[in-house]
């Protein structure tokens, strides 16, 4: 069936625009905080929001929409930002809408901003999904392909040009997902107008969560010097007593800046100092970053102070938290500060009323609080990179961390060509850059259980993994499987073997009496061919919050506590062997697309969506505590009663 006039545009649109962002990543993407020579101004709040409704969503830029106020081109509505739009209104065509949706929020610049020349104004946005561009004062300043990651551009120029105060942004987000996009989805035309109205058309997805769109993370407005720290790079070791931190500083702006790196304790003492782009900081009587309920002290930060300093006298100072630690993956051992680490943890999703996927400050801190209160020491971010404050609460909080990219749903053979390919990596590289100096950060994770016995996936796998080690040597790489340990085409590649599994649910529905023989075949096999240390990186069932049977039935708290327990009997025999970890599906319940096996969103939370635990969360916090009082080192005040 050929395509009609209003698909093809809608799709050179959106494809046009992916191909010109393909490239190599150039320059940093610190994270901006304030500094002696740093302001950081947040534009987050209500923004104006109009859903291009027209047949081929096109007619934003056909009438140039970013020309001139959004008011003045339609009816606009009230947006919150950071939040996903979906369940912001009570129009279901808001909720399940498909492609471009237009944002304009006004912003007042200080004036100082514009007229010192000295300044770099920088626009940043924390992410939105899925595909944007960018307008100031109607002038286009950047684009961005992918959910999940941070973009920002230069708007100097464009501000001190148009003289515009307050100045308009203004963004457009596109949240069709193709082939080639992470995660892939399809647009598909029902062209049958016996059944379907003209032009009507659902995006298909492989994966179970609902696709919330819009700006989902903080949009800011921040300056630097003209001099300016566009990256910094820290990789850190230890031997005996001494800490090493190698660090290396790129500085835009000035061809012979003088840099100066300073890195202090807690109590403000300088530990170290260097006068160099790169080199190596000693510290002596270091205090290591180890994980929580691992130590008396744990998540020990220094802080790293940067100055670069240019021939005219301007200086830019930027701060970074540097927590130091090693990682190393022995075939049947995960090796934190060369001690064996046994990940007791969740698998969680940026997910909640009303936000949808939107930042959310109480969310955090709320969810960081429940993983403590479990006994829980780490997360895995499924199925997509989270935001930049969650990990810098994980530094402080010594969680540890599995970084997935957005790499899920990947089922269709022609999501594994050169251009899915090339954008995975780009993405690797976007990913790598943004999350390298967390010392939470253990592992990174390439994929979420893609179609690895696809003939192509070994040579994608290949190229996936290796490039990930070559962006960073100094964490383990995996990704996520589901298939048979015989036809997995991408193992022989990761460093730890990651398997999810959903026996008793998905496979012989009901009979928990099989888990121990098949949970136990699965970790014999994968261990026999690979040799490699396992985690459970997924396994669950679904649980309605209140419904209870004796003897258990599905769908109630009591069949989850049952499938739990079948499992952890097991974990317990080969935790003493290979396995390193066991991540429950999932922290909390959340959205997905209407589906007949889904009633209002996926259940296997051990905490409701409104973050009220099961009986399932019971079951984990006695366990988890268990085990850390086995294993760690745990601090007076966190002794557990239930040991
Ligand atoms: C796993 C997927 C996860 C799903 C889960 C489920 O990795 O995204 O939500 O199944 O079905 O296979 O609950």
């Amino acid at each position: 069936m050929g395509s009609t006039g209003a698909e093809r545009a809608a799709k050179c649109v959106f494809l046009a625009a992916i191909c010109s962002v393909c490239q190599s990543l150039q320059g940093g993407m610190l994270f901006p905080t304030e500094s002696p020579s740093r302001e950081v101004k947040d534009a987050s709040g209500l923004w104006r929001f109009r859903a291009d409704f027209s047949l081929d969503r096109n007619r934003g830029f056909e009438q140039e929409w970013y020309k001139s106020p959004l008011a003045e081109t339609g009816p606009v509505i009230d947006m919150p930002v950071p939040s996903s739009y979906n369940d912001i209104t009570q129009d279901a065509k808001i909720r399940d809408f498909i492609g471009w949706v237009w944002y304009e929020k006004d912003v007042w610049v200080p004036a100082r901003w514009i007229q010192d020349r000295g300044t770099r104004i920088v626009l940043r946005v924390g992410s939105a999904h899925y595909y944007s561009v960018l307008w100031v004062n109607g002038v286009k300043v950047t684009e961005h392909v992918g959910g999940h990651l941070p973009f920002e551009a230069d708007i100097s120029g464009v501000l001190r040009q148009s003289n515009a105060n307050p100045c308009r942004i203004t963004i457009a987000v596109n949240n069709t997902l193709t082939l080639e996009t992470l995660p892939p989805g399809t647009i598909q035309y029902m062209n049958d107008r016996t059944r379907y109205p003209a032009g009507y058309f659902v995006q298909n997805i492989n994966f179970d969560f609902f696709n919330y769109a819009g700006i989902h993370r903080s949009v800011l407005l921040y300056t630097t010097p003209k001099v300016h720290i566009d990256d910094i790079t820290v990789e850190t070791t230890f031997s005996d007593n001494i800490g090493l931190v190698s660090y290396n500083v790129s500085v835009l702006g000035s061809s012979k800046p003088a840099v100066k790196v300073t890195l202090s304790a807690h109590d403000g003492r300088c530990v170290a100092s260097a006068n160099d782009t790169r080199g190596v900081l000693k510290v002596t009587d270091v205090n290591l970053w180890w994980p929580y309920l691992m130590h008396e002290n744990p998540a020990y930060l220094y802080s790293m102070e940067v100055q670069a300093t240019a021939e005219d006298g301007q200086t830019d100072v930027y701060t970074l938290p540097v927590g130091i630690r090693t990682v190393k993956v022995t075939s049947t051992q995960f090796l934190i500060n060369n001690k064996p680490f046994y990940f007791h943890g969740v698998n969680k999703h940026e997910d909640a009323d009303i936000r949808g996927k939107g930042f959310d400050w109480p969310l955090v801190v709320k969810d960081f609080n429940l993983i403590k209160w479990m006994g829980a020491n780490s997360f895995r971010t499924s199925h997509y990179p989270y935001a930049e404050e969650i990990l810098q609460m994980a530094d402080r909080h010594g969680i540890v961390i599995i970084d997935e990219c957005p790499g899920v749903g990947i089922k269709d053979i022609r999501s594994f060509g050169n251009a899915s390919l090339a954008h995975h990596l780009t993405v690797m590289e976007e990913l790598v850059r943004r999350d390298k100096n967390h010392p939470s950060v253990v592992m990174w994770s390439v994929a979420n259980e893609p179609a690895a016995e696809m003939p192509p996936a070994g040579f994608y796998f290949k190229e996936l993994v290796s490039h990930t080690k070559s962006l960073d040597s100094t964490r383990a790489v995996t990704y996520i499987t589901d298939s048979n340990y015989a036809r997995d085409l991408g193992a022989p590649y990761v460093d730890v073997i990651c398997v999810n599994s959903y026996f008793s649910w998905y496979h012989d529905p009901g009979h928990t009496e099989i888990i121990s023989i098949q949970l136990n075949t699965q970790f014999d096999n994968w261990y026999g061919k690979y040799k490699k240390p396992i985690i459970q990186s997924e396994y669950g069932a679904d649980a309605v919050p209140g419904l209870h049977s004796d003897p258990p039935m599905m769908f109630t708290e009591d069949y989850q506590k049952t499938v739990l327990q079948n499992y952890h009997n097991v974990f317990d025999q080969k935790r003493k062997e290979f396995v390193i970890g066991e991540l429950i599906w999932n922290f909390a319940d959340f959205m997905t697309a209407q589906s007949i096996t889904r009633v209002v969103g996926n259940k296997k939370g051990v905490f409701t969506r409104q973050r009220q635990p099961k009986a399932g969360a019971f079951l984990l916090r006695e366990r988890y505590w268990r085990i850390a009082n086995e294993t760690g080192v745990l601090p007076t005040w966190a002794r557990y009663p239930c040991q």
